[in-house]
Order: structure tokens, then sequence, then C-alpha cells
């Protein structure tokens, strides 16, 4: 796996911590990831293509269908070992930042709570017209639902190609990446821009910079130690090695 001391060393004596996860991390939860080729009646449709408002406004019934199918799926999961072990982390540190381009809930459902998310979330629902937020819907009539202020389409609540990130996510994503001494890229491809960038901008302001992923990214060559395992299998090790052990000599000191 992988894990060296020196970087059990860095991970312990860091006070400021930020992780940036990706799909990857809900991969072991059973959530297909963003370049998985897609199954089923979506097997001929590129997600880059349909995650776009163009797609919406030219279909929108076959995009909120598409976000409809994705919400069960991630519904119907649970958080797996890497979700919970990010818990644990945050539980460890007095400045930990969970950065995530996901818009599953499962850091939430595990019990994240210093928790930004760049690219929203599929359980959210807003107006396209005037982004009023829909506490509800009705998936048995008119598909997309109609906004109850204006009439306007409903769409998820999440950041397609070509929209802008929210501004307070993404200022304090940047803020954390600045000020990490330890930065962790898991489970992404480490291509969607800008949340891409934030690993390198830890990096640049000299943070130790760990990527978790099972394949090759055009992040590993910057990365000061590239884990080339799962997401899942690598963090709980971490938290051993880092948490678990310290714990265990204070016990039995
Ligand atoms: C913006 C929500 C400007 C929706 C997502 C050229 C043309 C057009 C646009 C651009 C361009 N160049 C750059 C851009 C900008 C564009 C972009 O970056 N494009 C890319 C393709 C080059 N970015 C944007 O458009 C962003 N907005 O720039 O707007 C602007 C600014 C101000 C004002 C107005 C406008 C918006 C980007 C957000 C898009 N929305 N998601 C939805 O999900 O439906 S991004 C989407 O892709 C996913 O959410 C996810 O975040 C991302 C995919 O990335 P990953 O999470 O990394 O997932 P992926 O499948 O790629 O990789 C998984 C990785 O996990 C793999 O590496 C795999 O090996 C690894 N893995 C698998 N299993 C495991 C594992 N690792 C560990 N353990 C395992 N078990
Ligand atoms: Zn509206």
């Amino acid at each position: 796996m992988g894990i060296s001391d020196e970087l059990v060393e860095r991970l312990r004596a860091a006070e400021h911590v930020a992780v940036l996860t990706g799909a990857g991390v809900s991969a072991e939860s059973g959530v297909p990831t963003f370049r998985d080729a897609q199954t089923g009646l979506w097997a001929n449709y590129d997600p880059a293509e349909l995650a776009t408002p163009q797609a919406f406004l030219r279909n929108p019934r076959l995009v909120w269908d598409w976000y409809a199918y994705r919400r069960q799926t991630v519904e119907a999961a649970q958080p797996n070992e890497a979700h919970y072990a990010l818990v644990d982390l945050e539980q460890h540190y007095s400045d930990f930042t969970l950065i995530t381009q996901n818009i599953d809930s499962l850091h939430w459902r595990a019990g994240s709570r210093d928790l930004l998310e760049l690219h929203g979330n599929i359980s959210r629902v807003r107006c396209f017209e005037c982004a009023t937020y829909a506490p509800g819907w009705d998936e048995e009539g008119e598909l997309p639902p109609r906004c109850a202020r204006c009439g306007g389409l409903l769409r998820p609540d999440v950041v397609w190609f070509g929209e802008g990130l929210p501004d307070q996510a993404l200022r304090l994503a940047y803020e954390a990446a600045q000020r990490s001494q330890v930065f962790l890229s898991v489970g992404t491809s480490a291509i969607v821009q800008p949340a891409a960038s934030l690993p390198l901008i830890a990096r640049r302001s000299g943070a130790y910079l760990i990527e978790i992923n099972v394949e090759e990214t055009s992040l590993s060559v910057f990365a000061d130690c590239w884990l080339q395992d799962q997401a899942g299998t690598v963090l709980p090790e971490l938290v051993r090695r880092v948490i678990r052990d310290i714990q265990s000599r204070e016990e039995g000191a």
C-alpha cells in the first residue's frame, strides 16, 4: 500500500488538513463514477453531454429522468469505509476541511460536517428560472415539475458544465487548500475545473500532497505520495496509523 513513516509523521504533525474527494470515494458504495460507462437506458448518453443547461433546455424530461435515476441509485447506497474514515479524520483535527465534487450526500450521511459541496447535491431541487428551492415535488405529474412560485421548470441543484460553482463553497475551499499542511486528493480523476486546481494550490502553498487513486491521473506526477489502492482500503489504514496508534500508545502510557 506504501504508507510511509514520513507520510504518517506528516499527518500526525499537521494541524491544518484538507481533502478533495471525487466519485471514486463513492464507487465502493456502488455509485458509478462519472467516467464509468453508463448502463441500461443511459448507455448511449455521455454524462458530460447531459450535465449541461443546454441539454436540459433541449430535452428537460430526459435530463430530469437521468437525475431521478441517479437519485434512486444514491438513495439506495450506503456510505463506505472511506466515508467513515474521513469522519474520523475530521474529528481528530481541529482544522479539517472536506471538499467534495460528489453530489450524493454520502459524506453527510456518514457524519461529515466540515463539508464543502462544490458541485451541489442531487437531493435538492430548484427552479431553473428563479432559483427558488422546491421542498418537495410530484414525480407522478408533469415532468420536470414546475416551480410553485413562477411556473418555471424545476432542475436538480447541481452545478452543470459551463455553470459557476457556489461562491462561498469555492472561496472556503481555496482558503482551506492554501492553509493546508497536508492535502489529500481522493478518488478523483483531477480533470474537472476549478476543483482540480485545489490540490495544486495546496502543493504550491507548501502542503504535502497525497493522492489516493486506483489509477494514475494528471495529478500523480505532482503528488508527494500516490497511494495506488482503493479509498476504502487506504483511508481506514491511514486512520489506524495516524490516530489509533497514538491513542493506544497514550492509553498504554
Ligand atoms: C465552470 C455535477 C465557468 C453534475 C459536475 C472546455 C470546454 C467547456 C468547459 C471547460 C473546458 N475546459 C474547462 C472547462 C470547464 C469545465 C471543465 O472542467 N471541463 C472538463 C471536462 C475539462 N468546468 C466547468 O464547466 C465548471 N464550471 O468552469 O464554469 C464559469 C465560471 C463562472 C461563472 C460561470 C461559468 C463546472 C464543473 C462542474 C460540473 N459538474 N458534477 C453531475 O454530477 O451530474 S462534475 C462531474 O465530473 C462529477 O460531479 C465529478 O465531480 C466530475 C468527475 O470527476 P470525478 O469525481 O473525478 O469522477 P471521475 O469519474 O472522473 O473519476 C473517478 C476517479 O476515481 C477515477 O480517477 C478513478 O480511477 C478513481 N476511482 C475509482 N474507484 C476508486 C477510485 N479511487 C479510489 N478508490 C476507488 N475505489
Ligand atoms: Zn421559479
